[in-house]
């Protein structure tokens, strides 16, 4: 379905793009910030991560940070999360990064 965002097929609110990432607001979001960031390259989550994808790692870190900015988060802090797998409740399954701002977070989360 992110592949679909990527090809343009879907629409989606971007907030920021380089070659190898994309970032696009959440559909229902928990926050006053909730953004994805992807890898253009399709792979499922961290798991299927290997040495072939080092250079998109690093391109979705750098563009994390570029949506901190962007968003204005940067400084009063953020959580970046992977839900993996079943118990991690993961729903789609192509590698994204929730970056959640904006108010005051809890911890633990549940
Ligand atoms: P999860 O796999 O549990 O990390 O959650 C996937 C997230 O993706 C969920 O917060 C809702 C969001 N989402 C699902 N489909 C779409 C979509 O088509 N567009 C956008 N912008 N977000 C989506």
């Amino acid at each position: 379905m992110f592949c679909e965002i990527v090809a343009g097929n879907l629409p989606s609110d971007k907030v920021a793009e380089t070659e190898r990432s994309l970032a696009f607001r959440d559909l229902n979001p928990v926050a006053p910030t909730h953004v994805l960031v992807i890898p253009k390259r399709h792979v499922e989550s961290i798991g299927h991560l290997d040495a072939e994808m080092t250079a998109d790692v690093a391109d979705l870190v750098t563009t994390i940070q570029e949506v901190t900015r962007v968003e204005g988060i940067d400084e009063s802090g953020y959580r970046v999360v992977a839900n993996t797998g079943t118990h991690g409740a993961q729903s789609v399954f192509h590698l994204h990064f929730h970056v959640i701002g904006g108010r005051q977070l809890g911890w633990p989360p549940e």
